[in-house]
């Protein structure tokens, strides 16, 4: 403080408002609280998910099934929908099934191990029967229609998420029972 701080000279006895007037420091003081709040309030919109163009992903899984498997190798199949506004990508799939789980895209009748894939934001990451997929390799054991295969599928941003695939028959095609 300097002597000639209005504060120090005059004290406690300048009335409020007076005071306020006269001291720069206290309306800058009050512009900056206020650009605060302001950008506090502008970073909050749609940040919460709700928002039509913001949000974190946000991940559901439906239609999975496993085809029975005929040998030691399996395929799964599922939807990953995300109705977030930002894309997350699978990284993998682990499984009590096979201590070789892996995703694969199928390209001019061959199959090829991927180390992603990508779930759109407010899109869907499709594997299906003739395209990308799930692969079991060296199962433990053989499961059978109407088995259960419990699978985790990991994602980059996203929390795993735990899906189980029911056992259908060899040829099973969701596809073919519309
Ligand atoms: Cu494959």
């Amino acid at each position: 403080m300097t002597p000639r701080d209005p504060l120090r000279t005059t004290g406690r006895r300048t009335p409020r408002a007076d005071r306020r007037r006269r001291d720069p420091r206290a309306r800058l003081g009050a512009a900056l609280a206020l650009a605060a709040a302001l950008a506090l309030t502008g970073c909050s919109t749609g940040g919460d998910g709700s928002g039509p163009d913001d949000g974190p992903p946000r991940l559901t899984v439906d239609g999975a099934f496993m085809p029975q498997p005929v040998n030691d190798v399996a395929a799964g199949f599922l939807t990953v929908r995300n109705e977030g506004g930002t894309a997350d990508k699978l990284t993998g799939v682990t499984s009590a099934l096979s201590d070789d789980v892996s995703i694969h895209e199928s390209k001019d009748q061959r199959m090829r191990k991927v180390a992603e894939f990508d779930v759109p934001a407010r899109g869907a990451l499709d594997l299906e029967r003739g395209g990308s997929h799930i692969m079991f390799m060296g199962l433990k054991h053989r499961p059978e229609q109407g088995d259960t295969v419990t699978v985790e599928l990991r994602f980059e941003k996203s929390d795993p998420i735990t899906v189980d695939l029911p056992v259908e028959e060899p040829s099973h095609n969701p596809k073919n029972h519309r």
